[in-house]
């Protein structure tokens, strides 16, 4: 019997690639090559599975065109690039890579925070740029992290992770989301305090963004939210581009309506907004949240044994382990 055929849309590691070679016909993009959509479309036509990355927009034209198409498996815990609803429609089975990087992406929420509020590549750059002629006392005065008030919006598992870490700073966690946690899920994420968002906006000293990109979430923050912050705030968005509107943030840091933000995530990126560049408090970093070897690899893992459960069922037995639309088998 012939091997299913797949998609491996962007460069991947060669040991996974090996493991998907043992089971599929592939056809790889080792050249990390960026498809535009009528390629993607071309690439994915005669395939029965792709292994995609958030860069990759599977659209209900894209899931029309390819009738053998019966499973991608998204290397992300975010699926805004997917359109699900059309998937299910065609049969398609979608899954992603939760979990495994929770701590990974924790972690560098963390390290954004840090950097901004204690402007570490703001004062870095002006280093390397040579102007270090004399130490001062009054130079760099950033704010504390210690003792301060978190604010988290999306209390999902990697907003959890966030809070627990913020024990060690003796902070005070606020949070918001679309529901409110178990009270021991609560106790456990140091403690946090449900609130509405706009009260978070008004009490938070650090705003943490780590909730999913939908038509509901777009401009979650926006010149009305960014005008509740405190002046000295700091705002880190982990999450999505368009969570924020860039052009409103733009505007609050050059005004100092808020002290800094912290982005690893844009509007349209990788071409993001290029005033971003002209504003000293802000961090920015090219969407690397997860950006650790061991995670990376086990995203890429993840997303591959999804693929064997999703295309060759006999081999692992029962449903994808991460099947996003189990309504489909309801369509099958
Ligand atoms: C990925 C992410 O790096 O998991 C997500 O949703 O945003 C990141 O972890 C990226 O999307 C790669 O597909």
């Amino acid at each position: 019997m012939s091997k299913p055929r797949i998609l491996v849309a962007r460069a991947c590691f060669p040991e996974v690639l090996t493991y998907l070679q043992t089971h599929f016909d592939v056809e790889s993009n080792q050249a990390d090559k960026i498809f535009g959509a009528a390629e993607l479309i071309e690439k994915s036509r005669d395939k029965d599975g792709i292994i995609s990355t958030s860069s990759e927009r599977i659209t209900a034209e894209l899931l029309s065109a390819c009738p053998r198409l019966k499973a991608v498996c998204n290397q992300a815990v975010g699926y805004n690039n997917i359109d699900i609803a059309a998937a299910t429609k065609a049969g398609v089975m979608v899954t992603n890579t939760p979990d495994v990087l929770n701590q990974t992406t924790a972690d560098f929420a963390w390290a954004l925070l840090m950097a901004t509020a204690r402007r570490v590549t703001e004062s870095e750059h002006w280093l390397r740029a040579g102007n270090w002629k004399q130490w001062r006392f009054d130079s760099f005065l950033g704010s504390d992290v210690h003792g301060a008030t978190l604010g988290i919006i999306g209390m999902g598992r990697i907003g959890q992770a966030i809070a627990r870490r913020s024990m060690g700073f003796d902070m005070q966690v606020l949070y918001h989301n679309r529901s409110r946690l178990a009270p021991e899920l609560e106790t456990h994420a140091n403690h946090a305090r449900y609130v509405s968002k706009d009260e978070l906006l008004q009490q938070a000293d650090h705003v943490v963004l780590v909730l999913p990109y939908s038509p509901e979430s777009h401009h979650t923050i926006a010149a009305k939210e960014l005008a509740l912050m405190k002046p000295g705030a700091t705002l880190i968005n982990i999450a999505r581009g368009g969570i924020v509107d860039d052009v409103a943030l733009i505007a609050a840091l050059r005004d100092q309506k808020i002290a800094a933000a912290g982005l690893d995530v844009f509007e349209n990126e990788p071409a993001f907004h290029p005033d971003f560049l002209t504003l000293t408090n802000v961090v920015l970093t090219p969407h690397i949240a997860s950006a650790s070897e061991p995670t990376r690899r086990a995203m890429a893992d993840c997303a591959a044994q999804n693929l064997v459960a999703a295309l060759l069922p006999e081999k692992i037995g029962g449903l994808p382990p991460n099947l996003l639309n189990s309504e489909i088998i309801s369509f099958r």
